[in-house]
């Protein structure tokens, strides 16, 4: 079985939890001499360093939310002096102000060696061609990609997002084998394929990592049958590194999330009491080993849970999380029904003739919410085959919904693309 760093991915369990132990007493002592929010956080909290003497007294510590990270934007979480840093990345920011981080040479470090065993576990080895479709910017992707394919030792075509019809010309030129991005667009890639005339399948490809965004397992399998390609899931997020947090192995159960670098725990968005294996709430990490910018009880608003074993046909020992449901801010309540905008994507899905790329608008006309669904099919196709479409996909969103919804079914490339992440909700209730 490929692995990047043997030693530390099959480290037993309880070896594990011990390096995690020892990390966060360091961690949150640093933070706390370092970083006056946490000292000034963990006064109030009546909390000092020298309570954290097991795991569980991470509790102790209060949470970090992503608007403590905005009202000390751009600088105010920094741990070390502006001299010791050398590269900066940022969220988007489309919400709201963008959360800045900050690498010191180390941090960078890490996080290629987390992101070249994300790849690895993946299938990447350095005979690999990498294409790297995502923007190079201040966005986290494109450059977590990059250093972990070159720790790898693979050749990586930095190609950045968009020109799709060059990104798929340079596919077929340099016959790339591996390919990384942001999982709407590796569906757009073989759909811009497929109009220029090149089944996606016939290309080189053989293997694909993807996320940034809502993923569900439905347009895993979509893109995994129109490129004939092993698809792969990664998670992270840009208060943590960017990608690299956490990724799923060729058994493809779970994520495993690096335990030496993160420390992961559940938490009852509404209440913030931790939850145990296996039952569902909101992911907090810890930054174990960041030097620039730690970050302790991270609410990332991404709901997933940790599995109860830790044994996996891999051989890997660190824990594994469910592939990221959506984010507690993503919940919908359209007709009292909670709905998250995953569920619908997986209805969608289920049929063969729609594409990757669909819109739920959701409104109120005279007092009544109204959910219009807006769905692209993966071809042209006749009105008799439209109508068919609509009617199955108007049946599967009612067993989860529990209403009717508007499903309107459009040509491909019909609806409107732009940004890095898809935007896939309206929510037009909303005053904002
Ligand atoms: O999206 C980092 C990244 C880049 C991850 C490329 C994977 C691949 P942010 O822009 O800070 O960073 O957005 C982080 O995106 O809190 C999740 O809500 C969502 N997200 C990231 N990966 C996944 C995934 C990057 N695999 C936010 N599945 C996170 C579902 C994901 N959601």
């Amino acid at each position: 079985m490929l692995m990047f760093n043997r030693k530390m991915e099959t480290m037993p369990q309880k070896e594990l939890r011990e390096l995690q132990l020892k990390r966060l007493k360091e961690i949150v002592y640093y933070s706390y001499t370092n970083v006056p929010f946490y000292k000034r956080k963990m006064d109030e909290a009546g909390v000092s360093p020298d309570d954290i003497k097991t795991l569980e007294d991470v509790t102790k510590i209060p949470f970090t939310t992503k608007d403590d990270l905005r009202d000390n934007a751009p600088f105010g979480f920094l741990a070390r002096p502006m001299e010791d840093f050398i590269e900066l990345h940022a969220s988007s920011g489309t919400t709201g102000v963008p959360v800045t981080v900050c690498y010191t040479r180390h941090d960078i470090e890490v996080w290629s060696e987390v992101m070249a065993r994300c790849l690895s576990m993946a299938g990447l080895t350095k005979k690999d061609i990498f294409q790297n479709p995502i923007p190079y910017g201040t966005f986290t992707g494109a450059f977590g990609f990059h250093y972990g394919a070159q720790k790898i030792g693979a050749l990586v075509i930095p190609t950045g997002k968009g020109q799709s019809e060059r990104q798929i010309e340079l596919m077929k030129y340099y016959g790339t084998t591996f390919m990384s991005g942001v999982a709407s667009y590796a569906l757009h890639l073989g759909q811009t394929a497929l109009k220029m005339g090149i089944e996606p399948s016939s290309l080189k490809v053989r293997n694909g990592i993807f996320g940034a965004e809502m993923f569900t397992s439905g347009m895993k399998e979509k893109i995994k049958e129109m490129w004939n390609m092993d698809v792969h899931d990664i998670y992270g997020l840009t208060e943590m590194c960017g990608p690299g947090v956490s990724a799923d192995c060729d058994a493809h159960d779970g994520l495993h999330l690096w335990q030496d670098h993160f420390l992961a725990e559940i938490i009852d968005p509404k209440t913030g009491e931790q939850l145990g294996p296996e039952e569902r709430g909101e992911l907090v990490l810890t930054t174990l080993t960041k030097e620039g910018m730690p970050v302790l009880r991270y609410r990332t608003r991404d709901i997933t849970f940790i599995y109860d074993s830790t044994e996996c046909e891999c051989g890997r020992t660190h824990i594994r999380h469910a592939p990221i449901k959506g984010r507690s801010d993503d919940m919908l309540i359209i007709k009292g029904t909670n709905i998250f905008p995953g569920q619908i994507e997986e209805a969608i899905m289920r049929h063969e003739l729609a594409s990757g790329n669909w819109l739920m608008v959701v409104e109120n006309v005279q007092g009544m919410d109204q959910l219009t669904i807006r769905v692209e099919t993966k071809r042209e196709v006749g009105a008799e085959e439209a109508e068919q479409l609509r009617k199955d996909i108007v049946k599967s969103v009612q067993v989860i919904a529990s209403f009717t919804p508007t499903v309107e079914i459009l040509p491909p490339d019909s609806l409107p693309r732009g940004g890095i992440k898809a935007k896939r909700v309206i929510d037009k209730r909303k005053k904002d």
